[in-house]
Formats: structure tokens, C-alpha cells, sequence
């Protein structure tokens, strides 16, 4: 198994976030990778490797042009104004009936603009640190183009929740994305994503969104209670290229495991020739922001299962947020799926 990172992730480091009505550390910061790596090196992993500099376009072949500017210039734009003691967060956005049409100029409404919630922030670092976890999600394909069987983007910040023109859910730049579009790129003709994070993956089904040569999977907990609560319930089909399985609070693995074979068995029927797994292990059972009841061996379920579909196989690192037991359930799902 390749195992690609890059130490840039730390450059993305938020002071706080809004949750539950408060101004709160972040759940998504740089110790989350600690513990992954520690976990990996400590049970024999090999060591991982740097990405490689493709450039941006990897990145614009999923995501706007205006709004990869957009964040190559929000902290700048930021500091000019309210200066760098916060971190840039928006507090407004355009609610239907309003202009779709105009970007502000001001930083405070342009962040609105290009943004959907108030829990990412933007940072001095983020944009080197999500454009380092785009590259790292790259490289991964290309080891996989290059023979690999599989190979795990081990990035952060994470990337299922950014579309093509928007940031929220923690997410920039996603991962996920570039690395399906690489595929296809390389000549792949149907590639398959697979969301397994406890969020709907709303920016993967976004930016693949009715293209039949990229089928997209999520499951999750239901939007009807959780976030991104606009995107990811079941009847959105997307004209047949795209499949939601939302579950309810409690999910364990009696539940899981059968929407998984539900998901498996689907992307089976698409005959990919190449797989990208959105890896969260936020449905663990302690996840201090989620609610699913999942237990760390379940991961080594899981990636049994996953592995055993046999495809070419990139493996990106979305969510997970208990420090504690990342690293354990990362390495179990890693273990379950190099099994067989
Ligand atoms: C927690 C707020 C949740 C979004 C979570 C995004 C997870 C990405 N109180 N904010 S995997
Ligand atoms: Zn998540």
C-alpha cells in the first residue's frame, strides 16, 4: 500500500469555529494527522511519500476558476481589512430570491458568496495547506495509474463537502474529486466514488452531478438531523449517475453493513475500472460531533469489504474527529482492506 502525505496540512490550523451557538476550537486541525501517522508507523506501514507539483490544474479540472482564485486570495483580502488577529469566517449568505449573479467586493460578502457555512475557517495557511491535500490526493491516483493496487491520500483539511464553486463542512478543496477526475483523465472510462464519512459527501455529488462516467455513492446520517442538511437524501438520483443512503441516528454495524452490500452491490453493476473511497471514521461510536455507533474493528469490516470489490483504488482521509481512536480505525479499515 503507497501512503502519501505532506506535512504543508499543519498550515491549515483554525482558531475556532461556530458550533452549538459558541465560538469553539476547531474539530478539524492538525493533531488529527498526528495520530494517523503514529498509529500507521507503529504498526508497520510503510513510510509515506511527498506529493508531487502538478500544478493547479488537477485542481481546476474540478473546481471553478473564479473560486480557486477566490481562495488563493480571501486571507489576503481579509487582513486588509479586519486584520490577523481572527480567523476569516462568513456571516452571510444569499437566501433564494437574492442575486445569484453578482459577487460582492467586499471580503465579508465575497466569503457568503463562495462559502455555505460559518464552521471553515479560512486561515494565512489554508489555501497552501488544501492545495498540499489536493496534491497529496493526486499523487495517490497517480500511483494507481502508474500499477499500484492502492494507495491512501493521508490529508487534511478534508474535501468531500467542497463543490465545484463552494467551501463549508471543514472542506476546500476536494480530494476526492481530483482524484476521479484523474482517473478519467488517464483514460479510465467509468470511475466509482464511494462515501463512506458519517456527512454527506453533498461537494462530490455536486461536481459529478449527471456525468454517467463518474458514479457517486454517500453514505451517511440523514440530512433530515445532520449536516450539510441541504443535500443527501435518497431521491436524488441525479438521473441514475449518483446513490444517497441516508441512515438514522444509532447507526451500528448490523444497519451499516447492509447499506454498505446496498452501495457495494450498485457500484458492482456500474463495472468501474477504478474506485475512490471518501474515508471518514466520524461514524466511530465516541465521534464528539456525530452519532453513529460504529466500533473500531467495524473498520476492518469495512475495508475487508471494500477491498475485496478488487479495484484500483485510491483511499482519501475525510473526517473523523475523536483524536483518541483516528488512528485505530484508520489503520483497521487500511488493514481489512489490503486482507484477502
Ligand atoms: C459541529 C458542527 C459541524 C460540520 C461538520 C463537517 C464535518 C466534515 N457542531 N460542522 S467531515
Ligand atoms: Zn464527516
Amino acid at each position: 500500500m503507497k501512503i502519501v502525505y505532506c506535512p504543508d496540512h499543519r498550515l491549515q490550523h483554525g482558531r475556532a469555529e461556530l458550533a452549538d451557538g459558541r465560538l469553539v476550537p476547531v474539530f478539524e486541525h492538525p493533531g488529527r494527522l498526528d495520530a494517523i501517522l503514529e498509529a500507521l508507523h507503529r504498526r508497520g506501514f510503510p513510510e509515506p511519500v511527498p506529493p508531487e507539483d502538478r500544478g493547479l490544474a488537477p485542481i481546476t479540472a474540478v473546481h471553478e476558476p473564479a473560486y480557486v482564485e477566490f481562495l488563493q486570495r480571501a486571507w489576503h483580502d481579509w487582513v486588509a481589512v479586519h486584520g490577523p488577529d481572527g480567523d476569516a469566517l462568513p456571516l452571510s449568505w444569499r437566501a433564494p430570491g437574492m442575486r445569484e449573479d453578482r459577487e460582492p467586493e467586499g471580503i465579508d460578502g465575497r466569503l457568503g458568496y463562495w462559502s455555505f457555512d460559518a464552521g471553515t475557517p479560512i486561515t494565512a495557511g489554508t489555501w497552501a495547506a488544501a492545495s498540499a491535500a489536493a496534491r497529496v490526493a493526486d499523487t495517490a491516483r497517480m500511483q494507481v495509474s502508474a500499477g499500484a493496487r492502492v494507495a491512501f491520500a493521508l490529508a487534511r483539511p478534508p474535501g468531500h463537502h467542497a463543490g465545484s464553486r463552494f467551501y463549508g463542512g471543514y472542506c476546500f478543496l476536494n480530494g476526492a474529486a481530483v482524484a476521479a477526475q484523474g482517473f478519467r483523465d488517464a483514460g479510465v472510462a467509468r470511475v466509482a466514488v464511494l462515501d463512506v464519512d458519517y456527512h454527506h459527501g453533498n461537494g462530490t455529488q455536486q461536481i459529478f452531478a449527471g456525468r454517467a462516467d463518474v458514479f457517486t455513492v454517500s453514505l451517511h446520517a440523514d440530512p433530515s438531523f445532520s449536516f450539510p442538511f441541504f443535500l443527501g437524501h435518497a431521491d436524488e438520483t441525479e438521473g441514475g449517475t449518483h446513490m444517497n443512503i441516508p441512515l438514522p441516528r444509532g447507526t451500528d454495524w448490523l444497519s451499516y453493513s447492509a447499506a454498505l452490500e446496498t452501495a457495494l452491490a450498485r457500484i458492482e453493476r456500474q463495472d468501474p475500472g477504478a474506485l475512490v473511497v471518501s474515508l471518514g471514521v466520524d461514524t466511530w461510536e465516541g465521534d464528539p460531533i456525530c452519532s453513529f455507533a460504529l466500533k473500531t474493528t467495524d473498520y476492518r469490516r469495512i475495508g475487508r469489504r471494500i477491498g475485496a470489490l478488487g479495484l484500483p483504488t485510491v483511499i482519501v482521509m475525510e473526517g473523523g474527529y475523536a483524536v483518541e481512536s483516528l488512528g485505530a480505525n484508520v489503520a483497521e479499515f487500511l488493514e481489512g482492506f489490503a486482507e484477502r
